[in-house]
């Protein structure tokens, strides 16, 4: 074989190999796709360390396949317009909490109700078992995707009013709830005018007196810096707010079975990352907000509110019947 034809064979397997590794290059730079997650809360929050392990275990199985980009405190909407635009498709998925879920999948106003859970393992325990597993399910059935039950935590009560260790302490009081009929029919059985509004607004209708007071779990008051504009925080725990990772069904629909498994075992390890952080801040967050300025009322009398808001109840089995409530009551969690 003369020189020149080695040369040039030799040359043109070079430049095969490089427009082959070129090639691949681009390919893997085409294939890996952003996946845009969204949520009201900041980037210091519960919510966000759910990311963090959701990205951490989706990049791992995918093998890179798939990145995420977070668009924490609200940058993208509130949590009823982020769940509107995963049914068209203008992000591919949500933390959010049950709050606007409702307005959606109405089966999941069950869990909005006031003192429906005593405690963290047994709404943890239902919504990991059948029950949770079915309302997932029925997420599916309303142009969303039910990834996995999330956590938002027990809501307390703060205000810039007055300390509230009563159910009377609170009438009259201006209170700024989510969009869900659940906490508003259960605020007005207590007098509290409930003022329905997205939570990137709330920061701002606090500091202007437009509300009174509002009522989060203690990650939120303390993440999102709510201790700024409220003097007066009362363990009431009066609802177990759930959260929950949606995705958008357009997003779902161009996925393989395999892809949607890493999905759902991501959602999954996020969840259990955002328990963590919950349990964490339950009770260091109490001391936190102390040491920033809070008057904190702890030895609440929580019967008394569960007395006050137990006529909502009627409502809601009124509309919604009470099948999905006996199974919930009845289960051994
Ligand atoms: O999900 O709106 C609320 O009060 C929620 O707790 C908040 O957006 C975190």
């Amino acid at each position: 074989m003369t020189a020149r034809f080695t040369r040039n064979v030799l040359h043109s397997a070079i430049a095969g190999v490089s427009t082959l590794a070129l090639a691949s290059v681009s390919l893997s730079a085409v294939a890996q796709q952003a996946i845009t997650v969204g949520h009201t809360t900041s980037d210091s929050s519960h919510y966000s360390v759910g990311v963090d392990a959701f990205k951490e275990k989706l990049e791992e199985l995918s093998g890179g396949e798939f990145t995420v980009e977070e668009h924490p405190s609200g940058a993208l909407g509130g949590e009823r317009d982020m769940i509107e635009g995963l049914q068209i498709g203008t992000l591919d998925a949500v933390i959010t909490s049950t709050g606007p879920l409702g307005n959606f999948v109405p089966e999941t106003y069950v869990l909005d109700l006031p003192f429906l859970f005593q405690n963290y393992d047994q709404a943890r325990c239902v919504l990991d078992g059948e029950i949770g597993q079915d309302l997932l399910a029925k997420v599916g059935e309303h142009d969303l995707v039910g990834l996995a039950w999330s956590e938002n935590g027990f809501r307390h009560m703060t205000n810039s009013q007055r300390q509230i260790k009563t159910p009377e302490d609170a009438a009259g009081l201006k209170v700024r709830t989510m969009e869900n009929e659940m906490h508003m029919a259960a605020f007005r059985e207590m007098d509290v005018h409930p003022t329905p509004m997205a939570f990137p607004e709330v920061f701002t209708a606090l500091q202007q007196g437009t509300v009174d007071g509002q009522e989060n779990p203690i990650p939120v008051i303390l993440t999102s810096n709510l201790w700024e504009v409220q003097d007066y925080l009362s363990l009431t725990g009066h609802v177990y707010s759930p959260a929950i990772m949606l995705a958008s069904p357009i997003l779902w629909e161009g996925l393989s079975e395999e892809e949607q498994g890493w999905f759902i075992e991501a959602a999954q390890a996020g969840a259990e990352a955002t328990r963590a952080e919950v349990s964490r801040l339950e009770t260091e967050g109490v001391e936190e907000l102390k040491e920033k300025g809070m008057t904190v009322v702890e030895d609440i009398d929580k019967s008394m509110f569960q007395e006050a808001v137990e006529p909502s109840y009627k409502g809601y089995t009124d509309q919604y019947g009470s099948e999905m409530l006996d199974r919930i009551r009845n289960s051994d969690c």
